[in-house]
Formats: C-alpha cells, sequence, structure tokens
C-alpha cells in the first residue's frame, strides 16, 4: 500500500529476514508392474538424467521400494509429481510419484 512517505523503505528493506524456501524431495515409489523401461524414460524425460543415472536410480526404487529424483522448490516438485502422475496414467502404468519436505 503506498504511504505518504517512502524515506524509510531502504531501512526497513533492510531490517526484514525471509526463511529460505523450503526445499521438497520427489521421490518414485516401487511397484509390480510398471516396466523398468518406462521408469527411466521417465527419469530421462522428466528428470533430465542420462541413460546409465535413469538406469541406477530405477534399479535402486526397485530393489529399495522408493528413490530420489531430485531436490525442489515446492511449486516446480508439485510440477513434476503431476506431469510423471499424468505420464504413468497415460500409459496405463500405476507408477507412483510423490513429494516431501526435505
Ligand atoms: N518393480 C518394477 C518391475 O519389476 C520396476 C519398477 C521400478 C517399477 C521402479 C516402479 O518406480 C519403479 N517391473
Amino acid at each position: 500500500m503506498p504511504t505518504k512517505d517512502d524515506s524509510h523503505a531502504l531501512l526497513e528493506t533492510e531490517r526484514t529476514r525471509v526463511e529460505p524456501p523450503r526445499l521438497y524431495k520427489v521421490l518414485l515409489l516401487n511397484d509390480d508392474f510398471t516396466p523398468m523401461d518406462f521408469v527411466v524414460q521417465v527419469l530421462e524425460r522428466f528428470f533430465a538424467m542420462d541413460r546409465e543415472r535413469a538406469t541406477q536410480i530405477m534399479l535402486k526404487v526397485h530393489h529399495e521400494g522408493r528413490g530420489l529424483c531430485g531436490v525442489y522448490p515446492r511449486d516446480i516438485a508439485a510440477t513434476k509429481v503431476e506431469q510423471v502422475s499424468a505420464f504413468a496414467l497415460q500409459h496405463q502404468h500405476p507408477l507412483a510419484c510423490v513429494m516431501e519436505e526435505n
């Protein structure tokens, strides 16, 4: 809101301390049905991994139940989850992608 006197605006800005943005992990969960090569494709397409890295993460999820795809601010993490979930649904695979605060 504009005020009559903005002469203290700079001092006020200097006193303001903001929290660092919260970060969220995006994770893939294992299931018994999604093909391994589809999961590798997802990691390449939505998380910009090369084939080797994508295969490592896919195998980690397969063996350990879940695996980290990346860490992002909230809006970006939520978009990744939506994109992966929509892509899996479109291909009729039950692949689950979730986010949790880091
Ligand atoms: N477990 C799946 C299979 O044996 C492969 C798989 C890996 C599924 C990772 C999901 O997030 C996943 N075909």
